[in-house]
């Protein structure tokens, strides 16, 4: 019998390879698999204290290891004693919290969860609201105002800084306070310039619509930076629109729609100048943070099925497509900033849109440096200062 008036767990060596851990209120005991528990040994001999790193191989741990000893801990953990250890002369003593038993077992091979305050959906009046102007120095000096500049961009995906100073680094400082910056094949940074032959059509002086960059490369950037050090043209205003939101209005109102645009994939592509990325992407995805629209580099072909069937669900699919795009473009929802020398727009690339509209080259200059911060990188960040944000 398994079950117990206690909180703590009854213990039963079912056989050679599990053991049983029944708790109150429960039917069913929870296995544990006795290699699978020493392996998870995180004792200062098993995982190095001061890398974090194991010091042994999965495949090193025994199948068959004999148990000397097994208790529970006064908190609900699990203590066991083994015999004859692979890595120890002797018995090996490792400890189990009550938290290690409930979250690394039972939610077995699921990433760490990372608490973090609850994402701001917007629109235009609320991130009028919302618009959160930081000083460079504040960025910088890594305190207070760097854990505000960071919660901004984790709950509404968009924030500026002002007072940058003008220099071509400055962008790379701003995105080390991140982490390391992720270089592409435009550079560790580029420039943002109206110039002949462009390689890109951020890089003219055109109307370039709601996108987000890079979406044909596997690991798209997550944060993008753009540094203002000139902007005295006429036009060349900055769009922004909550990709996250739109998506949120299409899954709770049409959920048809929805269906549509979670499963059909779009090519992108960057196919010039002796590149060949291409990678395919939903416009919505399970994860209702991260959506993915880049009109300007989408690929011109699209491979649907050539039969009435085929053209009935290209139709379906377009007109989600085009409510999502009305959603994104429409004037309620998108904000529009004209960026002044010495500010910087930081935002996450793969929630929020940005655009600009078009601009006159013969009224003056315009420049924008800019630089990217990975998924990985940004994530990490958010994982280790997640408890200062939650407070
Ligand atoms: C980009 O570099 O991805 C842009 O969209 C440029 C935006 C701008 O010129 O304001």
């Amino acid at each position: 019998d398994l079950t117990t008036s206690t909180g703590n767990p009854l213990i039963q060596l079912a056989n050679d390879t599990t053991i049983h851990l029944g708790y109150p209120g429960q039917e069913k005991p929870v296995v544990l698999d006795r290699h699978w528990l020493r392996d998870a040994c995180e004792c200062d001999i098993c995982v190095d204290p001061d890398s974090g790193q194991k010091n042994f191989g999965t495949c090193d741990v025994p199948a068959e290891i004999p148990i000397e000893e097994i208790s529970r801990t006064e908190d609900g953990g699990l203590e066991i004693v083994w015999g004859n250890d692979f890595l120890t002369p002797g018995n090996h003593v490792s400890r189990y919290s009550a938290a290690t038993i409930q979250t690394r077992v039972q939610r077995a091979l699921q990433p760490d969860e990372i608490r973090l305050p609850t994402r701001t959906l917007w629109d235009k009046p609320i991130f009028e609201r919302d618009h959160l102007m930081l000083d460079y120095q504040e960025w910088m000096a890594g305190g207070q105002g760097f854990l505000s500049g960071l919660h901004r961009l984790h709950t509404h995906g968009l924030l500026f800084l002002r007072n940058v100073p003008k220099s071509e680094e400055s962008v790379v400082s701003i995105a080390n306070q991140m982490g390391n910056l992720q270089e592409t094949f435009y550079g560790r940074t580029w420039d943002v310039r109206s110039k002949p032959k462009a390689e890109n059509v951020a890089y003219t002086s055109s109307f370039l619509g709601l996108h987000q960059d890079l979406l044909y490369l596997r690991d798209t950037p997550r944060i993008q930076l753009l540094h203002c050090l000139e902007n005295t043209c006429e036009g060349g205003e900055s769009m922004f629109s909550d990709g996250a939101r739109a998506g949120h209005l299409i899954k709770v109102g049409s959920p048809n729609h929805f269906d549509y645009l979670i499963n059909k994939r779009l090519r992108y592509h960057y196919k010039k100048h002796g590149h060949h990325y291409e990678m395919k992407h939903p416009v919505l995805s399970e994860n209702p943070g991260i959506i993915f629209w880049s009109p300007p580099f989408q690929a011109p072909t699209q491979q649907f099925e050539k039969t009435e069937g085929g053209s009935r669900s290209h139709r379906k699919w377009l007109a989600a497509a085009s409510a999502f795009r009305r959603l994104l473009e429409e004037d309620q929802w998108m904000y529009e900033y004209k960026m002044r020398p010495g500010e910087c727009m930081i935002f996450d690339n793969l929630r929020v849109l940005h655009g600009r509209k078009q601009f006159n080259t013969a009224s003056g200059s315009r420049w924008l440096k800019g630089a990217y911060v990975a998924d990985d990188v940004f994530r990490s960040k958010l994982a280790v200062l997640g408890p200062q944000l939650m407070a």
